[in-house]
């Protein structure tokens, strides 16, 4: 279900996967971030990118996160599509903000599609 929450729920499946209390096929971490492949794939290469910090959408962290955070989310986002041998072929960023969006998980995160034509916004 799209969510529109406006406090920052801890037991979020993103809080619990930064929290190890569940799995994730990590990609990548730093202080800031970390990486994984999602769940439900929608393209070949499918990974998401979350700031460690609890933000509950875009909206939130470009807000409130401090500006070396937006820089190294911003960096690692690059970081993981290269890692992930997209740089060639191009890749996808998208990030849901809010119910309109279909954001589904109330922690903020980005989207990297990549690995196939990805159509006008399919
Ligand atoms: O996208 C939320 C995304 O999160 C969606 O593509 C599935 C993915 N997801 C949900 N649970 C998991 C776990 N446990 N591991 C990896 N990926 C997961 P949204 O933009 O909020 O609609």
């Amino acid at each position: 279900m799209p969510t529109s929450h406006t406090k920052y729920d801890p037991q979020n499946v993103f809080a619990k996967i930064l929290r190890k209390e569940i799995p994730c096929k990590a990609i990548y971490e730093n202080d800031f971030v970390l990486a994984f492949h999602d769940i439900a794939p929608q393209a070949p290469v499918h990974a998401l990118v979350i700031p460690k910090n609890p933000y509950i959408s875009y909206a939130e962290f470009a807000e409130r996160a401090a500006p070396e955070e937006i820089v190294a989310f911003t960096k690692a986002v690059a970081f993981v599509a290269k890692e992930l041998g997209l740089s060639e072929g191009g890749y996808r960023v998208i990030s849901n903000t809010g119910k309109d969006s279909g954001q589904e998980v109330p922690h903020f995160h980005m989207h990297i599609m990549g690995g196939r034509p990805m159509g006008f916004m399919g």
